[in-house]
């Protein structure tokens, strides 16, 4: 068989099939034990619109709402451009730099590590050169320099699958088998991180929920999501406040918080080691209820 036909076997796993996967994650100065389901809360470093139209950004907010998830329980602290929105537009790397350097620099020493979400290469490395400890990139390391950015060091690695780019990869995504073409993507990708040094303890691999797909892809691959887990390397899901919970309920994202906890919780139930959340408190109580029957203690 050759190795493309080998990968586009189906890969069915029964709900107790152990599957040898490293039970931390390595995190820079964090070991992250994956025993039970660990929380990502969600920071945004982008600037506010206020009514009168100007933009403020503020890296004193982002710190305060970085500690108050940090109080909640998050387990790691995702700090993130505006880059990966659907529809926006790229933001220039000195622009990023001046957004998260700073927010970098005041968590540092927090209890948590602190994951940067970003695709440049040059804000890799300044960033994990000012102590953080992950970095979670939804082009999957894809740009020129991405992973000589990241293998020199000991950071954590999120590698996400997106169909297109942010700007127009929802006006339609197409695909013949989602659930297959989206873990044979992840799969090259982590073997391309291997390639560049990067120890398998230090990869973590996510469908990327909303990244051009549509809510049907968003659902199959959600059902799915064990056979991402049979890649060997933790799962990250990232349902938080999406839009494709805005279309099955009717309501804006200020409104999405209990489809967002039930999400999450069909995700660490079908294999997800780590949720992205914007309501941390509220998503670890709904994950402790979650762990406390399947540990039966
Ligand atoms: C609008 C749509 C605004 C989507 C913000 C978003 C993910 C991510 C984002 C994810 C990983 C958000 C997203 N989503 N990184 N970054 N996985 N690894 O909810 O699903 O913040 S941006």
């Amino acid at each position: 068989m050759t190795p493309a036909a080998r990968e586009s076997k189906p890969v069915i796993l029964p709900r107790s099939t152990f599957i040898l996967m490293p039970a931390i994650l390595r995190c820079g100065r964090f070991s992250l034990d994956l025993s039970r389901p660990l929380v990502m809360g969600v920071v945004n470093v982008t600037p506010d619109s206020f009514s009168d139209g100007g933009k403020f950004s503020s890296p004193e907010a982002a710190v305060a709402h970085a500690r108050r998830l940090i109080e909640e329980g998050a387990d790691i602290v995702d700090l993130g451009g505006e880059s990966s929105r659907p529809g926006a537009a790229p933001v220039p790397v000195e622009e990023e730099l001046a957004r998260i350097l700073p927010v970098v620099r005041a968590l540092r020493d927090e209890r948590v590590p602190l994951s940067v979400d970003t695709t440049k290469p040059e804000v890799m490395r300044r960033a994990l050169a000012e102590g953080a400890a992950m970095v979670n990139d939804i082009t999957a390391l894809g740009a020129p320099g991405a992973l000589e950015a990241v293998a020199g060091s000991d950071c954590a690695v999120c590698l996400m699958h997106m169909q297109g780019e942010p700007r127009t990869m929802q006006a339609r995504p197409v695909y013949d088998d989602v659930v297959r073409e989206v873990r044979q993507f992840l799969s090259a990708r982590v073997t391309a991180a291997g390639h560049a040094g990067v120890a398998r303890e230090r990869i973590v691999v996510d469908p990327g929920f909303g990244f051009g797909k549509t809510v049907d892809h968003n659902l199959e691959l959600l059902r799915h999501l064990r056979e991402f887990a049979a890649l060997g390397v933790p799962v990250l899901a990232g349902w938080s406040r999406k839009s494709s919970l805005g279309q099955l309920t009717g309501r804006p994202a200020q409104d999405r918080l209990a489809a967002s906890i039930a999400a999450a919780l069909i995700a660490v139930q079908n294999g997800a080691s780590i949720v992205r959340a914007h309501d941390v408190a509220a998503t670890r109580d709904a994950l402790a209820v979650w762990q406390a029957v399947e540990k039966r203690n």
